[in-house]
């Protein structure tokens, strides 16, 4: 986590979310965007160059020991998750507030936007070919959830500042793909779909929650099963057995690129690759129709003038350890591109490792949350975690009948209170302070955003960079973040909001380590 984490933060909201990916990475994202644009939820470019970390392929920072003590002061010796209890290490980062997180299975909670959203998806895939999984413990190992899966050693999704460590070798996952090696070598459907709690570092605001759920699904061929061993011939009549749509999809893309997007040449023949992505293809196409179809019959019951655009739906090149060729879903919502999923052509090494080398097939990737989001123009992500009546009771009864899908009616918000942090970072030569745990090098402004977690949890809003400069004779660097402290449930007073933002500036100074201006 040396210099090129600063000059990240340094970015932070001009071209924000590249700076956790590394620079390889980042310029293989832009170039393989040139000419798209790609956008958020929010409408701002970050949500989506988010998702670099996973769709890069080396990073920098993370085969560098663990930071001495970041964020890691009051580290228990052990921690419970989900009835189970682990070991902590000098590795461990992950903050109580998150913790407490782990139990709470949204995806699974009736009548919840994320159990709906869930089981719209399901609705789509048989369960006669995929079986489900939806009680996976969030706690995996380095192994499950990156070696498994082709990520390099030093891939920039391993870094501390990216991802929520119990120990070592052991993590909460941050993607539903750690299960896949396992389900593999199980191999006991030809396809199954998993949704899951996942757990990414991140930054705060409307759309970036550290817990959100995913949903993997796969769908496997053995070329020793189907008929006259003809793996082509199987998959295009398992194809001719989906439903067709009326969508227009875009796809320009040709079905494998020699560099962009190459074809496991040593495993599949073209024809193989091209079957199994035309099944992959239209299976996740039929999703989204369905879900677009029930955002918008949603729209047309509560708004009488309620115009319906015809769904654009666009397939772009991607890029993940684990699959190859691969691809990225988006659709056109409110003037934008919006990225769904991300899917694959599974690399054959994971069943070669999985002793399944005769089986070949897809796998996808997709966000609930995003999905919930648009489902049912829910403006915050931070919803999906209150308790409170006035947003769960807006969902009562949808889970038994799906036609009763309504859009969110958000309730009044109590009023934002903004407060400014502004501090000195500590450069290496001026370090030496007892306080220097953190300096101009190794600050990630992911760990400022876990701190102002710690503190204030779902009080906060919104974290944003508002303004930094470096000092011309001292070369000290200075920064300053605005906080929006808003509760979702009761107005604040201005000392409970004092009281939290004085909290968040000592919490800096004892874990990061930054001297207060
Ligand atoms: C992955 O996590 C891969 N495991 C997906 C995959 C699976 C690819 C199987 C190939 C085969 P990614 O980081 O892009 O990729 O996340 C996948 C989806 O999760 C995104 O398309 C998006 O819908 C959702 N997502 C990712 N990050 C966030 C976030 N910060 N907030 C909300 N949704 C997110
Ligand atoms: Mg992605």
């Amino acid at each position: 986590m040396a210099g090129p984490r600063v000059l990240a933060a340094n970015v932070v909201r001009a071209v924000p979310r590249v700076m956790t990916a590394s620079a390889t990475a980042s310029l293989w994202r832009l170039s393989a965007q040139a000419g798209r644009a790609r956008l958020s939820l929010t409408r701002a470019p970050r949500h989506c160059l988010r998702v670099a970390s996973y769709s890069s392929s080396a990073g920098g920072a993370a085969s560098s020991p663990p930071p001495p003590s970041t964020l890691s002061s009051s580290r228990p010796a052990t921690i419970e998750v989900n009835g189970k209890t682990y070991t902590t290490d000098e590795w461990y980062n992950v903050p109580q507030t998150v913790l407490a997180l782990t139990g709470r299975k949204l995806h699974l909670q009736k009548d919840h936007p994320v159990a709906i959203t869930r089981q719209i998806i399901e609705s789509k895939f048989s369960t006669a070919t995929y079986k489900r999984y939806n009680e996976f413990d969030p706690v995996v190992s380095t192994i499950e959830n990156f070696d498994s899966l082709g990520f390099p050693p030093d891939h920039v999704g391993r870094a501390r500042s990216d991802t929520y460590y119990i120990n070592e070798t052991t993590l909460l996952r941050t993607h539903t793909s750690a299960h896949e090696a396992e389900l593999f070598r199980a191999s006991a459907s030809d396809g199954y779909l998993i949704s899951a709690d996942v757990y990414r570092r991140d930054e705060v605001d409307r759309s970036h929650y550290p817990v959100f759920h995913q949903m993997e699904g796969a769908r496997v061929w053995d070329r020793t099963k189907v008929p006259n061993g003809d793996v082509v011939a199987a998959i295009y009549a398992d194809l001719a057995k989906l439903p067709t749509h009326d969508v227009k999809v875009e796809d320009p893309n040709p079905p494998h690129h020699p560099e962009r997007n190459p074809l496991q040449s040593k495993h599949h023949s073209p024809e193989e690759a091209e079957a199994i992505a035309a099944h992959l293809k239209r299976s996740l196409e039929l999703m989204v129709v369905e879900i677009f179809t029930r955002a918008k019959q949603a729209a047309a019951r509560q708004d009488p003038n309620y115009v319906d655009e015809p769904l654009r739906v666009r397939w772009v090149e991607a890029y993940f350890p684990f699959t190859s060729p691969s691809w990225e879903l988006e659709v056109y919502y409110q003037g934008d591109w919006l990225e769904v999923l991300g899917c694959g052509v599974s690399k054959q090494e994971l069943f070669i490792n999985a002793d399944q080398p005769q089986q070949l097939g897809w796998a996808f990737g997709i966000g609930l949350e995003r999905i919930a989001m648009l489902l049912f123009q829910i403006p915050d992500i931070r919803l999906f975690w209150s308790k409170d009546e006035r947003f769960l009771s807006q969902f009562t009864g949808v889970q038994d009948n799906l036609d009763k899908l309504k859009r969110f009616v958000p309730f009044s918000k109590y009023p934002a209170c903004w407060k400014d942090v502004s501090f000195w970072l500590r450069s290496t030569s001026a370090a030496g302070g007892n306080t220097a745990v953190a300096n101009v090098h190794d600050f990630h402004e992911n760990d400022l955003m876990e701190v102002v977690r710690e503190v204030a949890g779902d009080v906060v809003e919104d974290v944003q960079l508002k303004d930094q400069f470096t000092h011309p004779k001292t070369g000290r660097k200075s920064m300053c973040y605005r906080i929006n402290y808003r509760s979702l449930e009761k107005t604040l007073t201005n000392e409970e909001a004092n009281d939290f933002h004085e909290r968040v500036r000592q919490g800096l100074v004892e874990k990061l380590g930054v001297e207060l201006r």
